[in-house]
């Protein structure tokens, strides 16, 4: 099943001694509060943490028509994220960007503005422990669900991206409008299993990338398993507030040198 043209070698290789890691936020402007308490978290937990790198696997936003958004006022949520990861930048954490399949569109400006560098989907994250650890997205793990695979695979063209970004800002939100409420509706429709991912590939790239731990998101399953070749998988978890704004679901993981711990939505 695996795909040559998804370039999943070789992979680029991190080093350091501790890092923060969240994905699937799907932040936007439609959901302010969430935008609050995730803008909160990051600050609390880099605070209290003071982590060598912050690393966002991608999903960060619930969907990005380009970077012109950012120049273009249109976005108050895109400023603050932006701001936000600058001002971590600025006080010396590291902060990698990963793109999800919501935010693929994410480009060097933006990149930039927050001060990011990008990591390869996947990367290879070697602790000074020893400890090796491949991460990625998740979403073409997910290979039972063709035709999200061939969606992919289209949008990921340099082709579509460039007629994409040709549409003035109004259009393109309106595609990324209908492509969400679409994705909605197949959520409803395709089993539990076609959208996870598929264990042989999960277990073949952790293998292929020599790691230990494969560490994902995508899949809003968040948890720890034992995969059958003795290697763990991580899920991160993905991010909710109540109508007051509280957090009910979220949070990321932290590794360093005493492995992986769990660091939760409310705990900041
Ligand atoms: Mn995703």
């Amino acid at each position: 099943m695996h795909d040559p043209d998804q370039k999943i070698l070789p992979a680029a290789d991190w080093a350091s001694r501790s890092v923060l890691l969240c994905s699937d936020i799907h932040l936007s402007d439609a959901s302010p509060l969430l935008t609050r308490a995730f803008c909160a978290w990051i600050e609390g937990v880099s605070q209290r943490i003071q982590p060598e790198s912050l690393f966002i696997l991608g999903d960060l936003f619930d969907a990005w028509v380009g970077d012109d958004v950012l120049e273009s006022g249109q976005s108050q949520c895109a400023q603050t994220i932006a701001n936000l990861l600058e001002l971590q930048a600025l006080k010396g954490i590291r902060i990698g960007l990963m793109h999800g399949n919501r935010d693929f569109l994410m480009g060097e400006r933006f990149a930039r503005r927050c001060k990011a560098q990008w990591l390869d989907d996947p990367c290879v994250l070697k602790m000074p422990s020893g400890l090796t650890v491949a991460l990625t997205h998740g979403d073409h793990l997910c290979t039972q669900d063709l035709d999200y695979q061939a969606f992919r695979k289209q949008v990921r063209t340099a082709a579509w991206q460039h007629d994409f970004l040709a549409q003035p800002i109004a259009q393109r939100l309106e595609v990324a409008n209908r492509l969400r409420s679409q994705s909605e509706h197949e959520k409803k429709i395709k089993s539990m299993e076609i959208m996870d991912v598929t264990l042989t590939e999960a277990e073949s790239l952790a293998q292929r990338l020599h790691a230990d731990i494969l560490l994902h998101g995508h899949t809003h399953r968040p948890g720890c398993s034992l995969m059958s070749n003795g290697k763990k998988r991580w899920v991160l978890p993905d991010w909710e507030v109540n109508a007051s704004g509280e957090l009910c679901r979220g949070g990321g993981l932290l590794i360093d040198s005493r492995g992986v711990e769990v660091i939760n939505a409310a705990r900041v």
